[in-house]
């Protein structure tokens, strides 16, 4: 009797369902499948669920229409609560760690960081990670007046976070033979700024990742390693080799960089060193030991060494490219999904 008020939620899982049939299009093609591998070099041998690029845009979208996602602002509180309600739509199981956290101005961010667990039960893990905050400062403008407003960024954290749900939502689907934890960090970008008068504080960025590396979630929580996602969306990008992660994960980079090219994204992985950066992945290793893989765009022509978006107003949704989301996601899902 009350099927009427079903049509808007029919017509919303139809949409869903169509965009995700959509994802067929985004498949490799034969021209774009690389030769084949003989088995012995073949790293991908499970066939991971398809990463649907369109639903992990539509998910960095969702984000960015909140606003500048800046701790102590509503619109960080309301997309707090948006990837918390993802995560349990996803059949995960939610931690959400509250913490008063100190910033390099003495400004106390009332910080979340939210943890979607799979498989809670299963020894074996992994950890996947991504900041879900964006920066207060577009501190990277020419023009000073800029420079103190918050930025959108589109790249700058909500595209990590966007491939992480879809890969939750493709758990949900086909479970791995392991554990997964997602875990989204706060207050990752909150570092000190450039135009801030006094001694530059590396320890001023990731206040989430060192709380969380002090403070996990679960007493005792051990991962074989960890994947950090940090500005995965943009068009073009180019993820070379982080040095921290090279020396402190080097089995981990080779397979994950081997599985992209193996997946035919080698256009995307060179298999070249970039440059070091202060970032969640050195406090996950640096207090839990749990060796973590930063996957992150670095562009040698950048001044900054990001690419030209960087802590500017430019992130936006305009610098997005699903391509991106894509060879990100896919090749997640594989070395994921070929974990026994
Ligand atoms: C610095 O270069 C200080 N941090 C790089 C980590 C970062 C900032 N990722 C996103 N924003
Ligand atoms: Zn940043």
């Amino acid at each position: 009797m009350t099927t009427k008020r079903h049509y808007p939620l029919i017509a919303a899982a139809l949409l869903t369902a169509i965009a995700i049939a959509a994802c067929g299009s985004n498949r490799k093609t034969a021209a774009d499948t690389p030769s084949p591998a003989t088995p012995a070099e073949t790293t991908a041998a499970v066939q991971a669920p398809p990463f649907c690029a369109d639903s992990a845009y539509r998910y960095v979208k969702e984000q960015v229409d909140f606003g500048p996602r800046v701790p102590n602002t509503a619109a960080h509180r309301a997309c707090g609560d948006y990837l918390i309600g993802k995560l349990k739509q996803f059949g995960a199981t939610v931690h959400v760690q509250e913490a008063d956290l100190v910033a390099y101005d003495n400004t106390i961010l009332k910080a979340r960081n939210i943890i979607g667990s799979f498989q809670p039960g299963n020894r074996r893990r992994v950890l996947l990670c991504a900041h879900w905050d964006s920066r207060p400062y577009a501190d990277s403008e020419r023009d000073k007046q800029k420079q103190r407003q918050p930025i959108l960024g589109a790249n700058d954290g909500a595209s990590g976070v966007g491939v992480l749900l879809e890969l939750a939502r493709l758990i949900q689907q086909q479970a791995p033979a392991i554990g997964v934890d997602i875990i989204f960090f706060d207050a990752e970008d909150y570092g000190i700024p450039t135009f801030h008068r006094g001694a530059y504080k590396a320890d001023t960025w990731c206040l989430g990742s060192q709380y969380w590396g002090r403070v996990p979630h679960v007493q005792g929580y051990n991962a074989r390693y960890g994947i950090l996602l940090d500005m995965v969306g943009g068009r073009g990008a180019t993820f070379y080799r982080e040095p921290f992660s090279q020396r402190t994960a080097p089995a981990q980079v080779k397979k994950i960089w081997d599985t992209a090219h193996s997946l035919g994204f080698g256009s995307f992985f060179p298999q070249e060193d970039g440059m070091e950066v202060t970032d969640d992945h050195i406090y996950v290793y640096n207090l839990t030991r749990i060796p973590c893989v930063d996957i992150i765009n670095y562009d040698p022509q950048a001044d900054s060494g990001f690419g030209d978006f960087w802590h500017t107003h430019a992130d936006n949704m305009d610098v997005i490219d699903p391509a991106t989301l894509n060879a990100v996601g896919q090749t997640v899902a594989a070395v994921i999904y070929n974990e026994k």
